[in-house]
């Protein structure tokens, strides 16, 4: 049996490697040999072909936050915006100051006549010798409004006058502390109405001006009756008058004299004395100076010049001649003032930018250099 098997099976593989088909003595009948060994494994097959791409799968999860980018440009200017409403009314500004006393009023119409009272009663006819009754005595007319205030208004007047009479600016700041610097019109027993110009400002103000040089507008070479009464303009080159001058110090009794000067390069100073009086027209208008203080230097009450200490001269003018000097200071120097022999200070000279006596000076501050302003005035002392 096992021979046979050994046949077929060397049958079989010459069959085999001869590629004859099958027919040999083994292939039939009924030999079955044991099942053979598994063969030896192949060699490896050729790489399928690449499958088709699959579904997309799912969105996975937002990332992180990235970091702030930086900065951009400016942007481009914007068109004008449109014009905003009409604000809200402000509020009431405060009251201003009280305004100046106003003019004086035109005088009231004279009233009406009042009607004539009716005539008495005739008596009786028939009756001889009886008188007839005597009529009724008429009303008197009615005094209209306008007459009135007509009255009022001279009554008004009449006041004024007797308040201003002699009243200087320190009187009237007194009865007006509100008054500023400016002219004012004061009456004169016997000289009637004066305007007199009132520093308000200057050192304490109530400042009575009675002398001023400030644009050479008005000549000051004058005779002695217009130095008397005063001449110029209030508000420019101006002297008040030498009786005015002395009634309103009078009247004071005590005074201070105060001097305020300019030079043509706007330089300043003063003299200011402590003590100031004008005497009467008998004395010739007798300066009485003393009692000095200031920037400018002492030129008319300084004691050791006694050729310029004008202090107890009396007034001279170029056809008055009340000076020490052997020849006439006024006449020559062009102007009035209180001269000894003559004068160091001059503030009635020639106004103009020069060198010498007869100009505007005040020699002890810029020599004979002539002034480009001068002032004077008094007050009462307080
Ligand atoms: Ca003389």
């Amino acid at each position: 049996m096992r021979t046979q098997l050994l046949l077929c099976l060397l049958g079989y593989v010459v069959t085999k490697a001869s590629s004859q088909t099958t027919s040999t003595a083994c292939d039939h009948k009924h030999i079955v040999g044991p099942q053979g060994l598994p063969g030896p494994v192949g060699p490896q097959g050729l790489p399928g072909t690449i499958g088709s791409r699959g579904p997309p799968g799912p969105v996975g999860r937002a990332g992180p936050t990235g970091d702030r980018g930086l900065l951009g440009p400016r942007g481009f200017k914007g068109d004008k915006g449109d014009k905003a409403n009409t604000g809200v009314q402000g509020k009431i500004g405060k009251a201003g100051s009280k305004g100046d006393k106003g003019n004086r009023g035109y005088s009231g119409v004279t009233g009406p006549v009042g009607p004539k009272g009716d005539k008495g009663h005739i008596g009786q006819h028939g009756h001889k010798g009886e008188k007839g009754e005597q009529g009724i005595q008429g009303l008197p007319g009615v005094m209209s409004n306008d007459t009135i205030e007509s009255l009022q208004n001279q009554l008004q007047d009449l006041q004024n006058i007797v308040e201003s009479i002699s009243c200087d600016c320190s009187c009237l700041h007194k009865r007006s502390p509100h008054l500023s610097s400016g002219s004012h019109t004061i009456s004169f027993p016997g000289i009637g109405l004066v305007p007199v110009y009132c520093d308000m400002e200057t050192d304490g103000g109530e400042w009575t001006v009675f002398q001023r040089r400030k644009d050479g507008s008005v000549d000051f070479n004058r005779r002695w009756n217009e130095y008397e009464r005063g001449f110029g303009n209030i508000h420019g080159d101006y002297w008040l008058g030498l009786a005015p001058l002395h009634q309103l110090l009078q009247l004071n009794g005590a005074n201070e004299l105060r001097i305020d000067l300019k030079d043509y390069s706007g330089n300043s100073a003063y003299a200011k004395y402590s003590s100031f009086h004008v005497g009467n027209s008998n004395s010739k208008y007798t300066l009485s100076v003393s009692g000095y203080s200031g920037t400018a230097g002492d030129d008319i009450a300084a004691s050791g010049n006694s050729n310029a200490n004008v202090n107890g001269m009396k007034f001279s003018t170029e056809d008055q001649d009340n000076e020490k000097n052997d020849g006439h200071c006024a006449a020559k120097w062009k102007g009035g003032w209180w001269f000894n022999n003559c004068h160091f200070a001059f503030l009635n000279g020639l106004y103009q930018s020069g060198n010498g006596w007869g100009y505007i000076i005040w020699y002890t501050w810029k020599g004979k250099s002539s002034l480009s302003f001068s002032e004077m005035k008094f007050r009462k002392k307080p």
